[in-house]
């Protein structure tokens, strides 16, 4: 088994319900267990700012799954939410499934590079990655708790927990 972090996030659709919808939908992956949800948080969009708001979270997973073949389970989650793949970088979408850390493995390949590289520099993944796993050490970098302090958390905003959202049947 090894810990697993991915990174959510959906600004099309109802994207709260695009969130929890995509939990659930991991949970279910086979040699999958989901182990942590962060909450979900609001966020203004980077990159393009012609589009709504993000909603994001992150997830921490365990599993027996080799990331090539998890990011196959990923994509193939992102497509059953309607992703279309836009020509434009950054824009808007249904789901967005990034593996942010596999274990403490640094891998590049063409398809995957892990850590995922807006892992440095994006709020909307740094926070409530620091929210379900505050001690946790970077490959190759060092400790998140140091990394979330140089970047700015402006207009990031917590709007509620998974559960709260999933028991009121959004
Ligand atoms: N890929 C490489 N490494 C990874 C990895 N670690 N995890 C490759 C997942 N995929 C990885 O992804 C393109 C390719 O990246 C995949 O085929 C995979 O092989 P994609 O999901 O098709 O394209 P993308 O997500 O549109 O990539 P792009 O344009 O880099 O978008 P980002 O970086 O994901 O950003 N603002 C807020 N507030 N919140 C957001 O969540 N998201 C984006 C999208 C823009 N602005 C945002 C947010
Ligand atoms: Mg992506």
């Amino acid at each position: 088994m090894t810990t697993v972090f991915v990174g959510l996030g959906s600004n099309l659709n109802n994207p709260v319900r695009q969130i929890t919808q995509a939990c659930d939908d991991i949970a279910a992956l086979a040699h999958v267990t989901l182990v942590k949800i962060s909450s979900l948080y609001r966020s203004p969009p980077m990159g393009p700012q012609n589009q709504p708001e993000y909603v994001n979270a992150v997830v921490e997973i365990a599993t027996t799954l080799s990331p090539e073949t998890l990011l196959l389970e990923l994509n193939a989650i992102e497509n059953r939410h309607d992703r279309a793949r836009g020509a434009e970088r950054w824009s808007a979408r249904t789901l967005d499934l990034d593996i942010l850390l596999y274990g403490d493995k640094l891998i590049k390949t063409e398809n995957l590079t892990i850590p995922h590289l807006g892992l440095y520099e994006r709020a909307f993944v740094l926070y409530p990655l620091l929210e379900i796993a505050p001690d946790l050490q970077i490959p190759g970098h060092g400790p998140l708790r140091e990394l979330a302090h140089t970047i700015d958390a402006g207009g990031l905003e917590k709007i509620g927990t998974f559960s709260s959202f999933n028991n009121n049947g959004f």
